[in-house]
C-alpha cells in the first residue's frame, strides 16, 4: 500500500529538574548550594529524506516523544538534554494543523523543521544565591515539552505529471522513457499507487514524471479511484495527456478528463499540456483541438516504440523551468510558513522548596500536577 498520508501526535521532551543541594565537605560546616541545572527536553524534528516514497511508516507508529532532560545534580552538575526524536519523511511532505493550515513544506532533500520544541530544564538552586540570600532552598522544575497534533501529506515532486483514462498506456510510456518499472496490464486500475520515474535525455539532464491511477468521469465524485491522487500533480509544471487512439472521439475524451481537473482545482486546468495519442499501432484518429494550453501533440506508440523519442525531446523542450529561487528564498519556504504551538517562554514557573513547591505566574492545574504536586503538598504562590 501507498501512503500519502498520516496523522500523528508529537510530544518535545519534559525538562529536567533542577537540584536542590548545598556543598558538603570536611571541615566545611555550612556550604553553598551547589544544585546544577535541569537539561532541557528534546525536540521532534522532521527531516525531507529523499531515500523515502512514501508515509507507510507513520501508519504504524503515531505518538512520538522526545526524550527527557536529567535531572540536574549536586556539585553543580548540569542534568543532559534529552534526546531528539528525528522522523524521516520524503521530500514533498507537507505539514498541516488540526484547521488544516499549511504549516510547513518540506520541498528540498534534507530540509529540517522542528515540530515540538523540548521544556527547558530548571534551574539548580545555585542560580538563585543572592549576597542577601546565600542558601537558597528551592530549586526550578523542568517545563513540559510542546505538544501538536499534525496531519502529513506527501505531494510528489515531478516535473511533469502522466494523465489520462485507466488504460490509455501511462505506465507503457513511463516504462518507454524513464527507469521506472511500474506495472502494465490490459486492465483499468493496473496503477494504484503514484509512481515516480526519471527520464534521461542524450546530453545527461534529468526530469522526474510521475505516473498516476487512472481518471474518469465524475472522478471528482468518487467514480473509480476518485480523484484525491490528483494531489500528486500539483506541483507538476507538465501535464502529459494521454488519450488512446483506437477510442471513438478523442476530442470529446480530451475535454472529459479537462473537466475533471477543473473540477478537482488547485490550477491543474490551466497547467500546460502535452497531448499523447498513444497506441497509434492500433489506430490513426485526428486531433485537430486547438488550445493554448497544448503546447505540443505527439502521436506514441508504447508498443513499437513510434514517437517515444519524439516525446521525450518535447519534454525537454516544454516543460518549463522551475521558478529562480535565490538559496536563501528557498531555506525560507521550508520555514516560513511555521508558526510554533506554544510560546517558546514560559509563562510561568515551578519551583521545588524543602517545605514543598513555590509557583510563580499563571500555572495551569496540568501543569502542576506534571511537576509532582500532590494534593496534600504544600503549594506557595508569589
Ligand atoms: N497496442 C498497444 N497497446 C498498448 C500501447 N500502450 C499500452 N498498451 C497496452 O494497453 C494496456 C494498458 O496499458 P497501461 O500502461 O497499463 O495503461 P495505464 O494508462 O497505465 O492504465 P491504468 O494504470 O490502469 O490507468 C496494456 O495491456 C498495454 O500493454 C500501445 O502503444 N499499443
Ligand atoms: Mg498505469
Amino acid at each position: 500500500m501507498f501512503h500519502d498520508r498520516a496523522r500523528i501526535e508529537v510530544r518535545g521532551g519534559r525538562g529536567g529538574d533542577g537540584s536542590l543541594s548545598f556543598r558538603r565537605e570536611k571541615y566545611v560546616p555550612k556550604g553553598g548550594p551547589d544544585g546544577g541545572d535541569g537539561g532541557d527536553g528534546g525536540d521532534v524534528v522532521l527531516v525531507a529524506d529523499p531515500d523515502l516514497r512514501d508515509l507507510a511508516f507513520f501508519q504504524r507508529k503515531r505518538s512520538f516523544t522526545a526524550g527527557r532532560g536529567r535531572h540536574g545534580e549536586g556539585k553543580n552538575k548540569h542534568g543532559r538534554t534529552g534526546e531528539t526524536v528525528e522522523l524521516h519523511v520524503p521530500v514533498g511532505t507537507q505539514v498541516f494543523d488540526e484547521e488544516g493550515r499549511l504549516l510547513v513544506d518540506l520541498a528540498h532533500p534534507d530540509a529540517r523543521v522542528t515540530l515540538t520544541h523540548g521544556g527547558a530544564g530548571g534551574a539548580g538552586n545555585r542560580r538563585f544565591a543572592t549576597p542577601t540570600h546565600q542558601a537558597p532552598r528551592l530549586a526550578e522544575i523542568g517545563a513540559g515539552g510542546e505538544e501538536a497534533v499534525v496531519e502529513l501529506r506527501l505531494k510528489l515532486l515531478a516535473d511533469a505529471a502522466l494523465v489520462g483514462f485507466p488504460n490509455a498506456g501511462k505506465s507503457s510510456l513511463l516504462r518507454r522513457i524513464s527507469n521506472a518499472q511500474p506495472k502494465v496490464a490490459e486492465y483499468p486500475f493496473t496503477t494504484i499507487a503514484p509512481v515516480l520515474g526519471t527520464v534521461e535525455s542524450s546530453d545527461g539532464r534529468q526530469l522526474t514524471v510521475a505516473d498516476v491511477p487512472g481518471l474518469l468521469e465524475g472522478a471528482h465524485q468518487g467514480v473509480g479511484l476518485g480523484d484525491e491522487f490528483l494531489a500528486h500533480l500539483e506541483r507538476a509544471r507538465l501535464l502529459i495527456h494521454v488519450i488512446e487512439a483506437q477510442e471513438e472521439d478523442v476530442e470529446a475524451r480530451f475535454r472529459t478528463i479537462d473537466r475533471e481537473l477543473h473540477a478537482y482545482g488547485a490550477g491543474l486546468d490551466e497547467r500546460p499540456q502535452i497531448v499523447v495519442l498513444n497506441k497509434v499501432d492500433l489506430a490513426r484518429p485526428e486531433f485537430a483541438l486547438e488550445d493554448p494550453r497544448i503546447l505540443a501533440a505527439v502521436e506514441t506508440s508504447a508498443v513499437t516504440g513510434e514517437g517515444i523519442d519524439e516525446l521525450k525531446r518535447l519534454l525537454f523542450r516544454l516543460v518549463p523551468e522551475r521558478a529562480p529561487t535565490r538559496p536563501q528564498d528557498e531555506k525560507l519556504a521550508d520555514f516560513l510558513v511555521y508558526r510554533p504551538s506554544a510560546p517558546r517562554r514560559r509563562p510561568f514557573r515551578i519551583f521545588r522548596t524543602d517545605r514543598g513547591f513555590r509557583v510563580r505566574g499563571d500555572a495551569p492545574e496540568e501543569a502542576l500536577r506534571a511537576a509532582g504536586v500532590k494534593p496534600d503538598d504544600e503549594v506557595e504562590f508569589e
